[in-house]
């Protein structure tokens, strides 16, 4: 096992990584930018380095100040958390390049599966379930209708750089397919710097489930089971669960043997997550591949009983994860609480925490870096924490979550917990019966 890493990140997740690490005898270095000199991951680290000013850019995206605080404290890998240069293939390169273990992916599996195309070829090849659809991206017009006139409307064109949501269109007629195709391919050109989109089958109100997988360095893929996710609003997850209300045992062996076969086909070795559609026939596509741990993998591990932490170190420390299949046990319900104002279209609220009380008690988790007295900066985004429920299933994770959101209190800021006591008492979240779309008209205020 390795003696030191560096985090090169922030927020609850770099906290994530600092916990395990100290149960496991592996000192941290933290970095860190001026806006968060008075964070918790500096604070608990062994050791902390100042990487430059407040703007990402300038400190958690700046891959020579993340590799000069390693060298300098010799750190012999890196950890990089969420966000920020997770999913970076240069930095996975530059990290090895320079002498680091990177916990994570090599830059060949990161950049295969940054192109949502290029990505979604290689899983239908592996034999995954993938959306019909035009093959890679597209290169005339005439194919283009060709191929939409085939699967038939409405189709969906999305970009190759896009991913999460961004650069999509929902195109409902033949007519418009052509401009709505130049449209896209303008706006991807300035979003990405890639002009490249391909065409799918709309599915209309589909579910997103995600698989967890995980790979080692001899061989072995394994999968988790599934993470519930419909409940988004503007592509950013509320509030996710495992196992799903909908996926049956039949379902889940299905899926997971898919993922499993795609990651396995490209000698997938980390932690991973293959996002698919859950269609109203129970049919399920391959969506995305996203090569990094995830912000909801807590859910995964509450019902799995792995610290998946502390096994993306033992697997970049070249060790084995066991084959043996995982059972799923219970039912875990995570609640993303931002610094966000519900009434105000989720406005971001950066700002002080002038009183905080944490909710606790048998079966909940909470994995935040705020503590009264604490400035959320506005320069990052603004999760704040991450209140975990669980229970032997779903009705009692929900009461669970329930009153612990009512006992939680975050003062100085507006926050999600509003939302979230209005989602646990609804009836339809309650029954199981959402899909994407379910929040476009959920009002949280009227519960
Ligand atoms: C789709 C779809 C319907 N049909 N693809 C949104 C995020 C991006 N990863 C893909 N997304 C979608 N792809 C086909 N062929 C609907 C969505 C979608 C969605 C997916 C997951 C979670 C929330 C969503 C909200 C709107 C649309």
């Amino acid at each position: 096992m390795f003696k030191k890493i560096l985090i090169a990140n922030r927020g609850e997740i770099a906290l994530r990584i600092i916990r395990t690490c100290r149960e496991m005898g592996v000192k941290t270095v933290a970095v860190y930018s001026e806006a968060d000199k008075h964070s918790l991951h500096v604070r608990f680290a062994d050791e902390a380095v100042c990487i430059g000013p407040p703007p990402g850019r300038e400190s958690y995206l700046n891959i020579p100040r993340i590799i000069s605080a390693a060298y300098l404290t010799g750190a012999e890998a890196i950890h990089p958390g969420y966000g920020f240069l997770a999913e970076n293939a240069e930095f996975s390169d530059i990290c090895t390049a320079s002498g680091f273990v990177f916990i994570g992916p090599d830059p060949a599996m990161i950049e295969a599966m940054g192109d949502k195309a290029r990505a979604k070829e290689t899983m239908k090849a592996a034999g995954v379930p993938v959306v019909m659809g035009s093959e890679g991206i597209i290169t005339n017009i005439e194919d283009a209708k060709a191929v939409a006139n085939e699967i038939g409307f409405p189709v969906i064109i999305k970009a190759v750089a896009g991913g999460g949501g961004r650069g999509m269109r929902i195109v409902h007629e033949a007519a418009d397919l052509e401009q709505q195709i130049q449209t896209a391919q303008t706006e991807a050109l300035t979003a990405f710097n890639n002009a490249g989109v391909y065409i799918e089958k709309y599915i209309d109100r589909p579910r997103h489930i995600e698989i967890q997988i995980f790979g080692d360095n001899h061989g072995t893929v394994v999968h988790y089971g599934e993470r519930e996710c419909s409940i988004q609003r503007r592509h950013q997850k509320l509030l996710e669960e495992s196992p799903s209300p909908v996926v049956t045992e039949a379902i889940r062996t299905a899926m997971g043997a898919a993922a499993v076969k795609g990651a396995a086909s490209v000698g997938y070795s980390g932690a991973g997550t293959i996002e698919f559609l859950l269609d109203k026939d129970s049919k399920f596509y391959f969506m995305e591949m996203n090569t990094r741990i995830q912000v909801e993998h807590c859910v995964t591990e509450q019902v799995i009983g792995i610290d998946l932490i502390r096994q993306q170190l033992h697997v970049a420390a070249g060790g084995k994860i066991a084959k043996k299949p995982q059972r799923l046990e219970g039912h875990a319900i995570e609640c993303r609480i931002n610094a966000e104002d519900p009434m105000k279209d989720f406005r971001p609220s950066p700002g002080v925490i002038t009183s905080f009380h944490a909710p606790g008690g048998y079966g909940v988790r909470l994995d935040s870096h705020v503590y009264s007295g604490y400035t959320i900066p506005p320069y990052y985004d603004s999760m704040i924490a991450k209140l975990i429920a669980f229970g032997s299933n779903r009705e009692e994770a929900i009461d669970r979550m329930r009153s612990a959101l009512d006992e939680m209190i975050v003062e100085g800021v507006a926050t999600t917990i509003p939302f979230h006591r209005a989602l646990m008492r609804d009836k339809r979240f309650r029954d199981g019966d959402f899909d994407t779309h379910f929040l476009e008209t959920f009002d949280w205020k009227t519960v």
